[in-house]
């Protein structure tokens, strides 16, 4: 089958823009946001706190961004924090808390590769002794990207919250992905954010936007954020042009996220078949395949599939992390698990 799409399931990053959030781009009421002016940053800022249930939000150009605000926002130079250890923050934000926060790191590794329990929790909080740094802060991610999407129920939340409030630590979820999370669990964004202290999330993954993640918390802690935003250069001013396709965002691109983890079951449920891929299970957008036992190497898996309009980055060598995204139709994924078994089944 000869086929004209491009199919790029590397991340939801990849995601264009949809005409009606071009058209809120074209159309948004501007002003300068470094004085607060910009009319569509504030409505949107608004309309993402009260979904989160939260005082405050902030607009910030990325994840990383919304990461380091939640972080260097809520901690002193010299605490500790605790991370999951393949989390985004700690694998993939060029060690910022360390560099622009001055604060250190401790690792956990994740029961089922991404939660963290209150008994894991209180197990490294350190006790008050003049040799050890504070711990003041645990920052959680839902979903797992490096654990395949994975979700985190709404009591595992709570209960990792209560203990880490019980020891006067902060929360921070990076939510990057949050939505999925909600939609997965059917639940109200609102419910899996209860109490936590910095909430980020994502405008510019399955949510479609160009630019754009999201921090909230309580006023007092957006206050602090703004700081940390304008330190890092990200005051921006007629930002109400990155703000109009998050507002378009909120109101029409949750709901169809459910499109997606359909589309990764169907992934999944396809390649599993064939001989020589072993699949994670998928709970999102996110599916990881090890194809080891295919006898190729990963470069060979993947310029063989780009030749076929399929576009796919390896994480570890010969394991490979598909991500389902808006602009990946149902007949995408029947072309993607028939060229995979066309060119590499054994049989
Ligand atoms: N994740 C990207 C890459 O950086 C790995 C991706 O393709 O998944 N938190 C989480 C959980 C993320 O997955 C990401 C981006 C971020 C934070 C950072 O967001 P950006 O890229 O906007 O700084």
């Amino acid at each position: 089958m000869n086929y004209l799409r491009i199919i790029d399931l590397r991340s939801d990053t990849v995601t264009l823009p949809t005409e009606e959030m071009k058209e809120a781009i074209r159309n948004a009421p501007l002003g300068d946001d470094v004085y607060g002016e910009d009319p569509t940053v504030n409505e949107l800022q608004e309309k993402a706190a009260k979904m989160l249930g939260k005082e405050a939000a902030l607009l910030v150009s990325s994840g990383t961004m919304g990461n380091i605000c939640g972080i260097v926002g809520q901690t002193k130079k010299g605490d500790e924090i605790i991370l999951e250890e393949n989390s985004h923050i700690f694998l993939h934000e060029q060690a910022s808390s360390a560099v622009i926060g001055g604060v250190q790191s401790k690792t956990l590794a994740g029961k089922n590769g991404y939660l963290i329990t209150p008994e894991m929790l209180t197990k490294v909080i350190r006790g008050h002794d003049v040799h050890y740094p504070i711990t003041s802060l645990v920052a959680i991610e839902n979903t797992h990207n490096m654990a395949g999407g994975k979700v985190w129920k709404i009591e595992q939340i709570q209960a990792l919250i209560n203990t880490a409030h019980e020891h006067k630590l902060k929360v921070h979820i990076d939510g990057a992905r949050i939505f999925n999370a909600a939609i997965a669990l059917g639940k109200p964004v609102s419910e899996l954010v209860r109490n936590c202290d910095s909430i980020m999330f994502c405008l510019s993954k399955g949510l479609a936007c160009p630019i754009g993640s999201i921090v909230a918390g309580n006023q007092e802690f957006i206050d602090q954020a703004l700081r940390v935003r304008k330190l890092l250069g990200g005051g921006m001013r007629q930002a109400g042009i990155i703000a109009a396709p998050g507002i378009v965002a909120l109101d029409t691109m949750i709901d169809r996220l459910a499109i997606d983890h359909e589309n990764s079951r169907l992934l999944a449920e396809g390649l599993g078949k064939i001989e020589g891929i072993n699949i994670s299970e998928t709970e999102t957008n996110i599916l990881f395949i090890d194809i080891s036992d295919l006898g190729i190497t990963g470069k060979k898996f993947k310029d063989e599939l780009s030749k076929k309009n399929i576009i796919v980055s390896s994480r570890w060598d010969t394991i490979f992390r598909l991500v389902t995204h808006y602009g990946i139709e149902r007949e995408d994924i029947h072309y993607v698990i028939e060229t995979i078994s066309q060119l590499f089944s054994k049989h």
